[in-house]
C-alpha cells in the first residue's frame, strides 16, 4: 500500500515537472492574441537597374508599368529608377483584412498600386488599400495589385532576397523576404 502511494506521488510530481518544463515563465508575448490569420507565398520583386534607362525594365512583361503617367519632381528625363513587388496574400480568418503600406530599404517611396484599363491604355493608379477577403485570398501580379517601389536607391539583383514590412489593418506587420527574380 505504501509503495503504491509513493509510485503514485512520483507520478504525480514527475507530471509537475514536465508541465513546468514545458510552460516556462518567460515566454514572449510575440503573436498576437487573436493568432495569424494570414499566410504570405511566392513574395518577389523584378530586378532593379540603377545605370538602365528610366522606364526600360517596367516597360517589359505587359505590366502596363510603361505607360505610367507618375508624377516626378525630377521631370521625365530624369526620372527614378522603379520596380515593382507581387506576392499572394491568403486569409484563413473570418474577417476580411487590408493591406495597407509596405516598406523596404530599396526604394525612397513604396505606394501600393493597381492596373487600371483607361481609355484603352493599361495605367497604374495608387490605392489606399488591397483588400484580402475573409476564408480567401489576393494575387499581387504583373498587370493588376502592386507594391511600387518608386526611387529605388540602389541595383536590386536577381537571386537577392529583400526584406518588406507589410502592413496590415488587422494582423498589424508582417514581415516578408521577397527574392529578386525576373516574371
Ligand atoms: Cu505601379
Amino acid at each position: 500500500m505504501r509503495n503504491t502511494i509513493s509510485v503514485i506521488l512520483l507520478a504525480i510530481s514527475s507530471l509537475i515537472l514536465a508541465a513546468c518544463g514545458a510552460a516556462p515563465t518567460t515566454t514572449p508575448a510575440v503573436a498576437p492574441a487573436t493568432g495569424m490569420a494570414l499566410e504570405i507565398r511566392d513574395a518577389w520583386v523584378r530586378p532593379a537597374n540603377m545605370a538602365a534607362m528610366p522606364m526600360e525594365g517596367n516597360a517589359q512583361g505587359g505590366s502596363g508599368h510603361g505607360t505610367m503617367d507618375q508624377t516626378t519632381e525630377h521631370g521625365s528625363m530624369s526620372a527614378g529608377t522603379t520596380t515593382a513587388g507581387y506576392m499572394v496574400i491568403k486569409n484563413s480568418g473570418s474577417e476580411p483584412d487590408y493591406l495597407l503600406a509596405a516598406a523596404a530599404d530599396i526604394a525612397e517611396t513604396i505606394e501600393l498600386h493597381n492596373v487600371l484599363m483607361e481609355d484603352n491604355v493599361m495605367r497604374m493608379r495608387p490605392v489606399e488599400k488591397i483588400e484580402v477577403p475573409a476564408g480567401g485570398e489576393v494575387e499581387l501580379r504583373p498587370g493588376g495589385f502592386h507594391v511600387m517601389f518608386i526611387d529605388v536607391t540602389r541595383d536590386v539583383k536577381e537571386g537577392e532576397s529583400i526584406p518588406v514590412t507589410l502592413t496590415f489593418e488587422r494582423a498589424g506587420t508582417v514581415e516578408v523576404n521577397a527574392v529578386v527574380r525576373q516574371p
